[in-house]
């Protein structure tokens, strides 16, 4: 046992998951085989403590964050199928492939990509990304060798930049915009699935 892999008629909702996904079939199976090795108890669900036994998750300042986005408001469980539809937002863009026609939007465009980082940032849900909320992501990603008020001057300098509308918050709009420079399909694909 550990070594094998499941057979792809042992995951329920397969082609309806490769479809919403775009994940291959070996992909799906292989993240199915770590679903079930993090389930240690065999719940059929995950927790957020067999979660924080994602490597790459638990080594991530926003890992936490992360964690937290597997789960429904209120609920503490996840099942395979909201797992890995999580985890599709982290997959690679693959070159030169585009969008089918009459196919929803893939997890992993720019755009999802992008709301997915948004709402790692944006705690409170209410669409805007505010000082405070800026500033509790800054504190996560900096060391301790960087004091508060040097931190909130960051803060403030990074809302300035991206606020356009001047109400001294981040909406979707001005994050998306001020992150246009920045390589967000490849920044946003880790190597979880590996
Ligand atoms: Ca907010
Ligand atoms: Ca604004």
């Amino acid at each position: 046992m550990g070594c094998q892999s499941s057979h792809p008629s042992a995951i329920p909702e397969l082609d309806e998951i490769m479809l919403e996904t775009g994940f291959s079939q070996a992909s799906v199976v292989r993240l199915y085989d770590r679903f079930q090795a993090l389930d240690k108890e065999q719940k059929g669900y995950l927790s957020k403590y067999d979660l924080q036994g994602i490597g790459e998750l638990a080594v991530n300042p926003l890992g936490d964050r992360i964690i937290n986005a597997f789960f429904k408001e209120g609920e503490d469980l996840t099942d395979f199928r909201s797992f890995i539809r999580v985890l599709a937002h982290f997959r690679p863009v693959e070159e030169g492939k585009s969008n089918e026609t009459g196919r929803p939007e893939p997890m992993n465009s720019r755009l999802r990509k992008l709301q997915f980082a948004f709402q790692l940032y944006d705690q409170d849900s209410d669409g805007k990304i505010s000082r405070d909320e800026m500033l509790q992501v800054l504190r996560l990603m900096v060391g301790i060798q960087v004091t508060d008020e040097q931190l909130v001057c960051i803060a403030e300098r990074t809302i300035q930049e991206a606020d356009q509308d001047g109400d001294g918050a981040i909406s979707f709009e001005e994050f998306a915009t001020s992150v246009e420079k920045l390589n967000v399909e490849q920044r946003m694909s880790l190597r979880l699935l590996k």
